[in-house]
């Protein structure tokens, strides 16, 4: 049995786990539409979902959401290796329906095909935030599900049709088993760069700025138009401290207030990389 769970205080209003949901979904699904996110694909893949789903000989479709945060001129093709059906899609900017519905359409005829299926169910997976929801209203061309930068917002599988036959599932987010509650830093740092854990939960934004900043040095510098000369986060929590008076006593820079701000502002998109 694939060990996977939701955070423990995500039920629906039947209090069924989220992680139950999740392998129902699976189950009833002949594709599965896993969301990304296109900042960093690799930290919000679900390996071991991936591999329930191609186990049951269903289809994966890999959705690189958010795409309008990233540069798709210079965007590195290593990124993309080992997915399936990798796809650039942004709600924001309404890139890549088009291409998404007809590898849908394909895959269906196939689907319908192998399995004489009069109805395809499309599954929709996810970490928390990286945009399922949003994903199911561009599909509907209409507001069905309910999306919003809070986390863990979608409680409950929802069915919504799109078309002759085609029906989404979208789903609550999810975390695999080991990291529902990460004692480990590097786990609770994904999380929290990724947007799975909220910036208002965090202890130690400070900490996760300094990776995001070493990772994303160019993007953090254009956005808040300030540079360091060693690429030292420090150094920007003092400038930007200053900038928007953020002081504790005796004048001295609340540096984790101003990196909590930062966490946000990266975790809300305003920061394209
Ligand atoms: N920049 C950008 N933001 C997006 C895009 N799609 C969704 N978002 C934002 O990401 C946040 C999360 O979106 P949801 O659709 O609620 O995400 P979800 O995966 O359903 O979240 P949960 O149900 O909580 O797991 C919202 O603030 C959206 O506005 C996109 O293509 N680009
Ligand atoms: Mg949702």
């Amino acid at each position: 049995m694939t060990r996977i769970s939701g955070p423990p205080e995500t039920h629906n209003r039947h209090r069924v786990p989220v992680a139950k949901q999740v392998l129902e979904v699976i189950r009833v699904s002949d594709i599965v539409i896993f969301v990304l996110d296109a900042r960093n694909p690799g930290a919000t893949r679900q390996p071991l979902l991936e591999q329930e789903v191609l186990t049951q000989g269903r289809e994966i479709v890999h959705v690189l959401n958010k795409a309008d945060l990233v540069d798709l001129r210079t965007y590195d093709p290593a990124l993309l290796e080992g997915l399936h059906n990798p796809i650039f899609m942004s709600y924001t900017k309404k890139i890549g329906l088009g291409k998404l519905m007809t590898k849908l359409k394909i895959l269906a005829k196939k689907a319908k095909k192998v399995n004489n299926f009069e109805r395809i169910h499309v599954g929709i997976i996810g970490y928390p935030n990286v945009g399922k929801s949003s994903l199911v209203n561009f599909l509907a061309h209409r507001h069905v599900a309910t999306a919003s930068h809070e986390r863990g917002l979608t409680k409950g599988m929802q069915k919504v049709r799109i078309g002759p036959g085609l029906l989404l599932l979208d789903t609550p987010g999810i975390l695999q088993a080991s990291e529902s509650n990460p004692d480990d830093v590097t786990t609770k740092v994904r999380h929290l760069m990724v947007g799975a854990e909220s910036w208002d939960r965090c202890r130690d934004p400070d900490m996760v700025v300094h990776r995001l900043y070493q990772k994303h040095r160019e993007a953090f510098e254009r956005f808040y138009a300030c540079t360091t000369e060693e690429g030292d986060a420090e150094v920007l929590f003092v400038q930007l401290g200053q900038r928007w008076n953020m002081v504790k006593q005796k004048g001295k820079i609340d540096e984790i207030r101003v990196a909590r701000q930062m966490l946000r502002d990266w975790q809300e998109g305003k920061i394209k990389v």
